[in-house]
């Protein structure tokens, strides 16, 4: 493990182009379930029952129950090494980009400016109705929310979470600035199952358009042997390990 380590900070100079995914293994070690595997959010919860369109439709209490009640929890998790690592790089290197499908926060509270929110983000909400009257989408942190489901307050209807579910796209501004940070020297994938799609093809779209591509995860994924390199251990020790040996 130890020469992996170290062959990939040789790659990493002061002006490489750095692009990072993030997914929920990243937050592991925070605190905040994962969505597969042991303990994973979806051994719980059926995705369709909480995280569409349809389920919103046909239960939005249900659904901010859930959203309210993860949003309690995320209030109480701080940033761990792995996001504190990735702060540091932000600062540091001036072509940096990190995507992140993590809709929790945490690396802007770790510090990372100009995070590209793939799925969005649970601090953030919109108009069910797209009413004329309010923003396309806000910041709205209040935990817990005093009503369930909130209120738009321009408009009086539902406010849903300001995030991705499943059957939805991916916001075209979002996807422009993804497009554009896959022209890297060094891609890695952090912490994702990389089963979601379209997150999962970034990897490989970042490697044919010329990226080394690193991938750290405590298990194997349907991506680990098609990309350059595959880190076999939590992202909250690789990333400090490799910082060491950049210092
Ligand atoms: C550690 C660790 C440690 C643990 N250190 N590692 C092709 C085929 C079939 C279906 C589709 C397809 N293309 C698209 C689809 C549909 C669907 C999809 O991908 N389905 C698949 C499941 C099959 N995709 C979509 O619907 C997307 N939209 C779309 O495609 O739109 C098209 C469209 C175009 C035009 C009009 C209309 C539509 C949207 C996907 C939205 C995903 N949303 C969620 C919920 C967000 C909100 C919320 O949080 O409530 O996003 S689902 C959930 O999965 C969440 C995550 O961001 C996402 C990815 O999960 P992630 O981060 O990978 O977490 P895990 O738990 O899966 O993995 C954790 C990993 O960490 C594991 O590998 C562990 O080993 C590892 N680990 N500890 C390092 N310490």
């Amino acid at each position: 493990m130890r020469h992996l380590l170290h062959d990939l900070a040789a790659r990493i100079r002061p002006d490489s182009r750095i692009t990072i995914l993030t997914g929920a293994g990243v937050s592991a070690a925070s605190g905040v379930p994962t969505f597969r595997g042991p303990g994973g959010i979806w051994r719980t919860y059926k995705p369709e029952s909480l995280a569409t369109p349809a389920a919103f439709e046909r239960d939005p209490q249900l659904v901010w129950e859930w959203y309210n009640w993860r949003r309690e929890v995320l209030s109480q998790k701080q940033p761990n090494e792995a996001h504190r690592v990735i702060a540091a790089w932000s600062r540091r290197y001036p072509n940096f980009s990190l995507i992140t499908q993590n809709v929790d926060g945490l690396h802007e509270r770790a510090g990372t400016p100009n995070v590209v929110r793939f799925h969005g983000s649970i601090w953030e909400v919109r108009c069910w109705n797209r009413c004329p009257h309010s923003p396309v989408q806000w910041s709205d942190t209040t935990v817990p929310f005093p009503q369930i489901p909130p209120r738009c307050p321009h408009c009086d209807g539902l406010l849903r979470p300001g995030v991705v579910w499943f059957g939805e796209p991916i916001n075209p501004a979002v996807l422009q600035r993804t497009q554009k940070s896959l022209n890297c020297d060094i891609f890695l994938t952090v912490g994702t199952s990389a089963v979601v799609y379209p997150a999962a093809s970034l990897a490989h779209a970042a490697k044919a358009c010329g990226a080394y591509t690193v991938e750290i995860n405590i298990e194997t994924t349907p991506s680990s042997n098609s990309l350059d390199l595959a880190l076999a251990g939590p992202a909250e020790e690789m990333l400090p390990s490799i910082e060491a040996l950049l210092a």
